[in-house]
């Protein structure tokens, strides 16, 4: 059983659709904690965040949105996920849109240095987000953690990411929608790339199951970053940008429930609900469901592991 702490991050700044700041009240009333607790779980919720003295930044592209903001969460966000995971628990980011996984998995890459583990990113989500704030076009700041991440320039606004994650650590799954900024420096990084041409064809345990063996194999960390449109939105209408062909309901139950089996995942985000779009609150509660299955809700309890 594991010992979480509830992070609200109720974060706006990433995009212009405002409502995901909504987002950590909808989980909350959607059950979370309770959920956590009836599967066994020691649950804390540290309440909502707030991004402190915003700083003044500026940045060379002037389409870029709401940057004082978005480094204010970053560093607060930042340092609780490291602080959280230091004390032995699981940290899961309730957002607040994706933008808060420049502070959420600078967090997670902070601790693993300190305990000299290398940190893995799973990145579920429609989208690639790898423009820096110099190539992004919309200026919203939620399409950029990954490229944070994986430690390209561009970012001089926001303080240096703690240790880059190599390319061959991050693994992004459920993509369909890449810029073309985005798309010619992907070719430049050897990153797993499982968009939905990849899992059209493989479906999603064999390529889900090499990522996981990697992490195994290296004793590695595992971030798990879960965009609400990773999902189809004919299942989860309460996002900003649907884009249509996501996972289903029964794809992405697996990919939770693998996750959970494999035991790996050390540190999860909840990004983009924004629950001005739900239709009564059914977007909420599929992803409270899919927590379930990630903290290990099962249909049937077998005794031993059937499929391996
Ligand atoms: C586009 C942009 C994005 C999430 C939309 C979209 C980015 N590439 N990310 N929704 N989660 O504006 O940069
Ligand atoms: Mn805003
Ligand atoms: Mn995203
Ligand atoms: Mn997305």
């Amino acid at each position: 059983m594991s010992r979480i702490s509830l992070i609200g991050a109720p974060i706006d700044s990433g995009q212009r659709n405002l409502g995901c700041l909504m987002g950590p009240a909808a989980y909350r009333v959607a059950g979370i904690d309770r959920l956590l607790a009836d599967l066994g779980h020691e649950v804390r919720d540290l309440g909502d965040l707030t991004p402190g003295v915003l700083p003044h930044a500026s940045c060379d592209n002037p389409a870029v949105d709401q940057l004082d903001e978005t480094l204010g969460w970053t560093k607060v966000l930042r340092h609780r996920v490291s602080e959280v995971l230091a004390g032995g628990r699981m940290p899961i980011t309730l957002g607040g849109d994706h933008s808060l996984a420049l502070g959420s998995v600078a967090g997670a890459a902070e601790h693993a240095t300190r305990a000299g583990r290398p940190l893995f990113l799973l990145w579920l989500d429609a989208h690639s987000d790898f423009h820096t704030p110099m190539t992004t076009v919309s200026g919203n700041l939620h399409g950029t953690p990954v490229a944070y991440i994986a430690g390209r320039s561009g970012f001089d606004a926001f303080p240096p990411f703690p240790a880059p994650i190599p390319a061959e650590r991050i693994c992004l799954f459920g993509i369909r929608s890449v810029d073309a900024a985005e798309h010619e420096a992907l070719l430049r990084y050897d990153i797993a790339m499982n968009d939905m041409r990849v899992l059209d064809e493989r479906g999603i345990v064999a390529p889900l199951r090499e990522f996981l063996a990697r992490v195994r194999a290296a004793n590695g960390l595992l971030h798990v970053s879960l965009d609400v449109d990773f999902l189809d939105p004919s299942i989860a209408p309460a996002v900003g940008t649907t884009v249509p062909g996501g996972a289903t309901f029964r794809e992405a139950h697996l990919v939770c429930e693998l996750l959970h089996e494999s035991g790996l995942m050390t540190s999860l985000d909840l990004v983009e609900l924004n629950p001005f779009l739900d239709e009564r609150g059914r977007t909420a509660k599929l992803m409270v469901d899919l927590v379930g299955s990630l903290m290990g809700k099962k249909v049937f309890d077998r005794p031993t592991r059937s499929f391996h």
